[in-house]
């Protein structure tokens, strides 16, 4: 069994001549981009079974060289008003890295490290979580490094109001369709929306998801992302023979993703005693109190350490080390929802030694390559991003079917599709980690799986 992974391969050489020239291909063309090279390393390192085997295929068509590099990026300046009449100046974009299986479609991220390699990274992961799928969508990302923390409604509606003057010359119901990310959720969409609206004198429901309700949302994407990630733990779980049922849980991040991965986690019985945000951590043995945590986060946009005051008995930890707070309470399953990076070797090794089982990112990349090689290797199973968050997106193509379709289906309707979904994407992930050797290493199954369906479809439409 493969099931230390390739990951190191990419630092050591692989066997593949193609491969290497790859890999020293995007460092050399892309320097200053530590984050995206970080994601094509661990694509590319887990592929060389593949790439062996198709070699002759591939190389001739310029298929990894193409898949590296972006059909487009598109980067522009917003300036706004702030509330004191001061002008501010942000900088946008939409990264259009890959369109061979659909429109693009990706979310939009508003947070101050938001910068052409992060952009990059995400759009990058994108096209292999949207192929998974299964559904008719190729790989974007877009944003900004506009801070919302702090800033009024008004500032927020003139920020999206301006974003979009800009962005709505690239995107299209059919060309490309963004929806939320970090610092961009329903509200923010909203304003988006109204604005693109206004520009196009057009109804085209269809080119922005997570919409609200009242205007063509779809029942159960809040919830997606989060309630998807469970439902693959589910699946991965029993396939190793182990489930949810009394486990302890940590969750990482206080938002989307890590609210409705708490959720669906705690109703599966799983006891899910610690959350946190970029200050610190909330611990809570006696599990997590959802409702406290939703009415700070959803309604107040409060910080997570309000939580105390509702619950005396709940423990506040400050982040102060390297290793984020969180990290280090003794868990079974580690759920990162937050951000990249979130757990570098370090974390990883004391996430080991307190008896993680299982880790599931719920988070794009919360894991350095370095920590994912760390838990496979010491028998830690874990749920790559780019499978296990797919739900959100996969649940934001079921919002453009509907939309196509101009009606609307129940939230179970929805809630059904979406565990069928993701747990397809447990089945063809764990069958192409079988096929070529790499056992339960479920990192580099799902970028085999991915990567095989878009060379086909590249394949297809000649060289473009
Ligand atoms: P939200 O903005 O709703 O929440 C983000 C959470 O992560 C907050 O608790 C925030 O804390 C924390 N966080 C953000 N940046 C940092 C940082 N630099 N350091 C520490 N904590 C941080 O975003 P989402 O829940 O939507 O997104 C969370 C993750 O999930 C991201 O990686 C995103 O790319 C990914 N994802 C999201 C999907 C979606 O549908 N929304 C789909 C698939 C993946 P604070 O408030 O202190 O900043
Ligand atoms: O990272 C992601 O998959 C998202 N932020 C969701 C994208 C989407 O189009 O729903």
């Amino acid at each position: 069994m493969n099931n230390s992974c390739t990951l190191n391969g990419t630092q050591n050489g692989t066997k593949s001549a193609y491969l290497n020239e790859i890999i020293n291909l995007a460092a050399s063309k892309n320097p200053n981009e530590p984050e995206f090279l970080q994601a094509v390393k661990e694509v590319l390192g887990t592929l060389e079974p593949v790439i062996l085997k198709h070699e002759e295929e591939y190389k001739p068509i310029a298929l990894l060289e193409r898949i590296i590099e972006p059909e487009r990026i598109i980067s522009f300046r917003v300036p706004w008003i702030d509330d004191k009449g001061q002008a501010q100046v942000n900088r946008g974009f939409r990264v259009q890295f890959n369109g061979t299986l659909g429109p693009y479609k990706g979310g939009l991220r508003f947070h101050p490290t938001v910068n052409q390699s992060i952009m990059k990274f995400l759009a990058f992961e994108q096209i292999f979580k949207n192929a998974l799928t299964g559904l008719p969508i190729g790989g974007g990302k877009g944003g900004s490094d506009f801070d919302p923390k702090g800033k009024s409604d008004n500032e927020i509606m003139r920020f999206c109001q301006s974003f979009m003057t800009e962005l709505q010359k690239h995107i299209g119901q059919d060309v490309d369709v963004p929806a939320g990310d970090i610092g961009v959720g329903g509200r923010e969409i909203g304003y988006l929306f109204g604005q693109y609206r206004r520009i196009k004198n057009n109804y085209e429901a269809g080119v922005l998801t997570g919409k609200g309700l009242d205007y063509g949302g779809s029942l159960a994407r809040k919830e997606a992302t989060g309630y998807g990630l469970i439902y693959f733990m589910r699946e991965m779980l029993k396939a190793n023979s182990m489930e949810l049922k009394g486990k302890t849980v940590i969750i990482s991040g206080s938002g989307n993703v890590a609210i409705y991965a708490c959720e669906k986690a705690q109703e599966y019985g799983a006891n899910v005693v610690a959350m946190s945000d970029s200050n610190g951590c909330i611990y809570d043995k006696d599990g997590i109190k959802l409702d406290i945590v939703k009415e700070i986060k959803e309604v107040k946009r409060g910080r997570i350490k309000e939580y105390k005051d509702s619950v005396p008995s709940a423990q506040y930890m400050e982040n102060n080390g390297e290793i984020p707070a969180v990290y280090t309470i003794k868990a079974d399953i580690v759920l990162p929802c937050a951000t990249q990076n979130d757990i570098n070797i370090n974390a990883a090794k004391v996430l080991t030694e307190n008896g993680a089982k299982a880790v599931g990112e719920g988070a794009n990349m919360p894991c350095t390559n370095e920590a994912v090689e760390y838990f496979l290797s010491n028998g830690v199973l874990v749920a790559p991003g780019k499978a296990a968050n797919a739900g959100g997106v996969a649940t934001s193509a079921l919002e453009m079917c509907q939309n196509s379709m101009r009606y609307f289906w129940s939230f179970d309707e929805v809630d059904k599709k979406l565990d069928g979904i993701m747990t397809n994407i447990f089945a063809q992930t764990k069958k192409a980690a079988e096929e070529y050797g790499y056992g339960n290493n479920y990192v580099a199954g799902a970028n085999i799986a991915a990567f095989r369906k878009i060379a086909k479809g590249m394949k297809s439409q000649g060289l473009i």
